[in-house]
């Protein structure tokens, strides 16, 4: 497993190349491809049974071709999990930013992995943030380790261990072959931390590899995401003023996409995961008084699941007694059983909770067991079979755009009330003339 033996504190130590704190769907998926190019990889993380799980060659999220690519790796003794970090020429820190309420970065986990790293450093050791983060943030780390590691400089007081930002730019879903075959933004603290961060990536990425300093690497990550923000809740106030004028909003944006230079998003239910609805607060905190247009977005979006909520609420008051309702999706988007801050379980959430009195049928292919945050609600059941949901209820609310549901009939040709929220159903009322 080791690459090198190496004589610490007077015994005989394994070092490994490479030691990824935070095996989660940036960290896991990391630390694999690495350990399958011939690294040798610890992968350390907080939770024993993530530990457990993949030291037999298994996973505990979902994510297509992750699985095989980690038993291969566990298989071959190229990658081991550990609840503690151990010493390695290497850290990858890939744990959460969440958001505060305040809508500021917590960078707790992320200084809490500098912290637990910090005694195994030595001369010349790279520390790699792939977290997103608020720009700055790999600065703090170095100075973190400073103070921890005042040992760690040279005759002129340099620091000698290395950082770099190399934020991860994978789409879930798509994590195994983004991860190999996007370019990498690499922005060390100094030229020499990119170089190495560089010689790194260069191991499994078949991308471009751009190299730029801390800060920029911080703010291009947290642009991309801020873009598509600012983009979707272009789409989503499109759909408000197409609902203002009566004009059916994929309409629109199918036929303004027919213009070489307009590429307009989809309109959805909101914004939901773990990345684009909290990374451009990161921004809106660092510079509050210039990003006018990203807070605005994100308050758009973050508005769109409450006017779902009274669309449905309108058209539930006018259902026979004992009406039923049909909920289609509860994942953050289609093809995925991820529910983080997803915005159709949230609407689904509300509506359990505002209408006691009507009966709920939820189908979600990814997930067969009522979500723990429905639970506590005795008006609603999961449906495995959409086909049955749909056909039981009076109205139909789709929320997530799974395929499973793109090959269904509208229910409209049922006699049934719609709420399409991702135009699934969306008759095109276009005519192309040839
Ligand atoms: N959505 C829309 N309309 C659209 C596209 C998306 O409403 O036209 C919604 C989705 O339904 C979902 C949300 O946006 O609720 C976010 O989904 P997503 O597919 O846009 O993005 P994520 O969060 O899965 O992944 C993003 C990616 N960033 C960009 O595409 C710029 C990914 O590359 C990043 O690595 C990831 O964030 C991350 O970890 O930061």
């Amino acid at each position: 497993m080791q690459s090198e033996g190496k004589i610490l504190d007077g015994s005989l130590q394994t070092k490994y190349d490479v030691c990824v704190v935070g095996l989660g769907y940036i960290g896991l998926p990391t630390a694999t491809v690495l350990a399958n190019s011939g690294v040798a990889v610890l992968g350390v993380d907080i939770s024993p049974t993530v530990v457990e799980t993949i030291n037999d060659g298994r996973i505990h999220i979902v994510e297509p071709g992750l699985e095989a690519a980690v038993s291969t790796a566990v298989q071959n003794k190229r990658l081991t999990a550990s609840l503690a970090p151990h010493f390695a020429s290497c850290y990858v820190i890939a744990v959460p930013t969440p958001l505060r309420d305040d809508k500021t970065a917590n960078l707790d986990y992320v200084l809490a992995a500098a912290r637990t790293v910090a005694p195994l450093l030595e001369h010349e050791t790279l520390v790699i943030l792939e977290s997103t983060s608020p720009p700055g943030t790999t600065r703090k780390i170095s100075e973190l380790v400073r103070a921890e590691r005042p040992d760690l400089v040279d005759e002129s007081g340099k620091q000698t261990v290395l950082f770099a930002h190399a934020p991860e730019r994978v789409l879930p879903g798509r994590a195994m072959r983004e991860i190999i075959e996007n370019d990498r933004v690499i922005g060390g603290l100094t030229p020499e931390a990119s170089d190495r961060a560089a010689d790194l990536y260069r191991k499994f990425v078949t991308g471009g590899i751009l190299l730029t300093d801390a800060t920029t690497a911080e703010l291009v990550k947290l642009a991309e995401n801020s873009f598509r923000d600012v983009n979707i809740a272009f789409a989503n106030e499109l759909s408000e003023i197409a609902d203002e004028v009566s004009v059916n909003v994929w309409d629109v944006v199918r036929l303004a996409n027919r213009h070489p230079r307009v590429n307009i998003m989809q309109p959805g239910p909101g914004v939901g995961g773990h990345c684009i609805a909290v990374d451009p607060w990161f921004i809106v905190d660092a510079a509050p008084a210039v990003s006018k247009l990203i807070r605005t977005a994100r308050t758009i979006n973050d508005g769109r699941p409450e006017r779902v909520v009274r669309d449905v609420l309108s058209k539930v008051g006018r259902l026979p007694t004992g009406g039923k309702v049909a909920i289609l999706g509860l994942a953050f988007k289609p093809n995925i059983d991820d529910l983080r801050a997803s915005p159709a379980l949230a609407i689904a959430d509300t509506l359990l909770r505002i209408a006691p009195g009507t009966e709920f049928l939820i189908s979600e292919p990814n997930i067969h067991e009522m979500p723990a945050a429905l639970e506590r609600y005795s008006n609603a059941i999961m449906v495995d079979d959409v086909r049955v949901a749909i056909g039981e209820s009076d109205l139909v609310v789709l929320l997530v755009d799974h395929s499973e549901y793109r090959q269904l009939p509208n229910p409209k040709l049922q006699g049934k009330t719609i709420v399409d929220t991702r135009g699934v159903w969306s008759t095109i009322d276009i005519r192309e003339v040839i």
